[in-house]
């Protein structure tokens, strides 16, 4: 059966979602992080980037949240998305990201912060300079190596495109290797630091390596597939955890440029990322909370009058086309848009940003109603998204 588009008051009436982002899980909308401690407490700010993108901050993120230390988040631009703070610079003046003041001192590079850290409260199980933990951090590095090389440069001979590959699977055996060490999924007999600094660029080679090589690290390589289901039974990871969709794009202007392979497991894979369906992607393993499409809603209900203005469809025809598929996403019925919406609503599917948006599992529910919703208009693709930066995504459209 087909319905009629809610009004955003009927709408609204369809979530009662609310988290404690002060002292409740893991989440990227914070600005103030308490863990029921008093203000007074606060002896650490935490500079990172705007949209939850830069994999550095991410590893000094985790590891705040795993130690539970109070702090506050003032959230900068990275230069390849938009223009940095001046208060910033004054600050920092090389813009780079992370950084911290710790007890009223900056410290920038992510192994210092971490090291300062641990002085101040402690190590995570092992310390960055344990002796268990300096090879994992070398092997770190090589695994990041390797990767840039397969994916950050064009090749023009297959051979070449299959050396890259080569190398890479070498350093990821000696990784699943060291995996198989003990008998935890993680890194060494517990959680530590040491799978604090894999995270953000497993994390990302699980992305990019899916999208741009056809390649599917983490259903691959058997330790490596325990370990993602060990992060994600973490609230903390779950907190920072991104979607394909988002890495498979926020990396290109990062890393100077991603390469496909072309080959026809790569442009299935691209398809998948793209255009759905997001539920068969081997980005998340944990099961879907009940309430994810509550959290979709909440959070375009948030930002609903920023979201129409930048859209490139006329306001009020992409009101009523964004309000179908909102309908469709929470009754589960056809609700079909306006006459020529289906590109207003693929512009935003293309730019649902996890997690500085929502959770993975919201900004899938979400990018599937505008998808299917805009499949009942037409097929007509957007343009792809830029590659050289993305100022497309532009944060001081929500402030
Ligand atoms: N070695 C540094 C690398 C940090 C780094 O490369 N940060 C990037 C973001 S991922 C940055 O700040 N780039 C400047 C910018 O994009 O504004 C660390 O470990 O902290």
């Amino acid at each position: 059966m087909a319905i009629a588009p809610l009004s955003w008051q009927e709408l609204e009436k369809l979530t009662d979602y609310h988290i404690d982002k002060i002292n409740g899980q893991t989440n990227s909308q914070a600005t103030l992080r308490l863990f029921n401690h008093q203000q007074e407490a606060i002896r650490v700010t935490l500079y990172r980037d705007n949209h939850a993108w830069c994999p550095y901050c991410q590893k000094i993120w985790l590891w705040l949240e795993e130690k539970q230390i109070p702090y506050r988040i003032k959230k900068v631009t990275m230069f390849c998305y938009g223009q940095k703070e001046p208060w910033y610079k004054e600050k920092v003046p090389s813009g780079m990201l992370p950084a911290v003041e710790l007890d009223g001192r900056i410290i920038t590079e992510s192994d210092d912060i971490l090291i300062a850290l641990e002085q101040t409260f402690g190590v995570l199980q092992f310390g960055m300079e344990d002796k268990k933990v300096l090879p994992l951090r070398k092997l770190e590095r090589l695994l990041f190596r390797a990767w840039c090389t397969w994916l950050c440069y064009p090749t023009i001979f297959p051979q070449q495109e299959n050396n890259n590959r080569q190398q890479f699977i070498q350093v990821i055996k000696k990784v699943e290797q060291a995996l198989s060490q003990t008998p935890s999924p993680y890194f060494l007999q517990d959680f530590s630091t040491a799978d604090v600094i894999f995270t953000p660029y497993i994390e990302r080679m699980n992305a990019s390596l899916y999208y741009y090589k056809g390649y599917s690290l983490r259903e691959e390589n058997p330790n490596l597939s325990r370990w993602f289901d060990a992060m994600e039974t973490r609230p903390t990871y779950r907190g920072t955890q991104s979607d394909f969709h988002t890495h498979a794009h926020d990396l290109p202007p990062q890393m100077g440029g991603c390469y496909s392979n072309r080959e026809p497991q790569t442009l299935k894979n691209q398809q998948r990322v793209d255009q759905g369906d997001w539920f068969l992607l081997p980005d998340v393993a944990y099961p879907e909370p009940e309430n994810s499409r509550q959290e979709a809603l909440h959070r375009v209900l948030k930002h609903r009058h920023n979201i129409i203005d930048i859209n490139p469809t006329d306001n009020q025809l992409f009101d009523q086309a964004l309000r179908s598929a909102l309908t469709y996403m929470m009754t589960k019925e056809d609700c079909p848009p306006p006459n020529q919406s289906a590109l207003g609503l693929r512009y935003l599917r293309d730019r649902i940003n996890v997690p500085r948006d929502m959770s993975i599992y919201a900004g899938k529910r979400l990018r599937q109603a505008l998808e299917y919703t805009a499949s009942l208009d037409s097929n007509i693709q957007p343009e792809p998204l830029p590659i050289r930066h993305r100022r497309d995504q532009n944060p001081l459209n929500f402030r």
